[in-house]
């Protein structure tokens, strides 16, 4: 079961490093680097020592701070990066080269042959070097590569038995969910190597085709906090583990989950952007019931419209009452939880009270107890 022994490798670091606003500093990287630790990530992927000299001493800084998680850097196919990301003393490299017609044409100019002639030229050289690293080879832009030559490709690498895993990357976000699987298992079928998968968000399939990777039977997927990334980002690290939540609690136990609130706040912070209402668990309105006949059934079990439990995030649902949709069954539960024990006839009223005002604007919690605690008196002056 593919689902039970998969890794994450976390690529706020590098992918992440990629969006729009996003300049960490080496302090912000090892806070990341460190909290990302903590949740339990098994890997974390920096960017390559050759973008600037800041982006190798961070690597070092990172690789040094003693931290579980294995520490990748991420490279282009050629020998003057291997040489560079060997020195700062990663644990694996992530080595990519671009086979879509588009990237052969405008990126690197290689033939089909020429790039299997240097993959194998710069993973012979990182395997000389250093016999126990975990050595990834990618092809960019896979699901608008010919799959003749992905397959020439992929097959050329795996046969020279020097890497661990193979990346298959959606890097402008096109791929479908079912295109995914087949590519994935394909691989598995021809390789017996680890899979990873690497997907952009441009149509909005990130997370779908993250899970048919594991599917299919990947082992690997990339993800970053918030999904930030080139463009509008990868497949978010809170997506996914809502993603495989949902499908059984068991696949993210490892996981230390009441830290992803705080991770997805401090990208925000450090991006300077706020948390999407729409996100994955920590999105302001991801455990507010509003209809009046939803809080009705998650008064009584949350299981009826939540997925998701909040607790296990260490976050808390929310039932929004004062609103012309909202049940007087709400509006019970928050007489109760003042305190007040008033006649259902009158809480009925209240309710009426409430949609009529709420027509006009919503009422606030403070407004709403008002006029349940009105409603209480005149309750007890009535003569017995
Ligand atoms: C990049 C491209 C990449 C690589 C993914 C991978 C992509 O920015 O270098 O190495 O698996 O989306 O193709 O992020
Ligand atoms: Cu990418």
């Amino acid at each position: 079961m593919p689902f039970n022994h998969y890794s994450i490798i976390e690529s706020t670091l590098r992918e992440g490093e990629q969006f729009s606003t996003a300049t960490f500093t080496t302090g912000q990287k090892l806070e990341i680097a460190g909290m990302l630790d903590q949740f339990g990530v098994e890997m974390l992927e920096m960017t390559s020592p050759s973008a600037s000299p800041q982006s190798e001493a961070d690597i070092r800084a990172v690789v040094n701070a003693g931290l579980r998680a294995r520490i990748l850097t991420h490279i282009r196919c050629n020998l003057e990066d291997a040489r560079r990301a060997l020195d700062t003393g990663v644990q694996g490299l992530d080595v990519v080269i671009g086979t879509s017609p588009q990237l052969i044409q405008h990126s690197h100019g290689k033939s089909i042959r020429q790039i299997i002639d240097l993959a194998a030229e710069v993973m012979g050289y990182i395997r000389g070097q250093r016999p126990d690293i975990i050595l990834r080879f990618s092809t960019e832009d896979t699901f608008r590569s010919r799959e003749a030559d992905l397959l020439r490709v992929y097959l050329a690498i795996a046969d020279l038995g020097l890497v661990n895993r193979l990346g298959v990357a959606d890097t402008v976000g096109v791929a479908t969910p079912t295109q995914v699987a087949a590519m994935v298992h394909q691989l598995v079928r021809l390789t017996h190597l680890d899979i990873e998968f690497h997907g952009h968000n441009d149509s909005g399939c990130a997370i779908a085709n993250a899970c048919a990777a594991l599917e299919a039977g990947a082992t690997h997927i990339d993800t970053t906090i918030l999904g930030i990334g080139e463009r509008n980002g990868i497949t978010p690290l809170g997506g996914l583990i809502a993603r495989l939540y949902t499908l059984d609690r068991t696949y993210v136990s490892k996981y230390n989950l009441r830290l992803l609130p705080a991770l997805d706040q401090l990208i925000a912070d450090t991006c300077e952007i706020g948390i999407p209402f729409s996100n994955y668990i920590t999105g302001a309105s991801a455990f507010i019931h509003k209809a009046g006949i939803h809080a009705k059934a998650v008064l009584a079990d949350p299981g009826t419209y939540e997925i998701l439990r909040p607790e296990d995030f260490g976050l808390n649902r929310e039932i929004a009452i004062g609103h012309r949709l909202t049940g007087w069954n709400a509006i019970r539960d928050r007489a109760e939880t003042l305190g007040l024990s008033l006649p259902d006839d009158t809480i009925r009223e209240v309710t009426r009270t409430i949609k009529k005002r709420a027509d006009d604007a919503p009422l606030s919690l403070a407004a709403i107890d008002d006029l349940l605690r009105e409603a209480a008196g005149a309750v007890q002056e009535q003569p017995v």
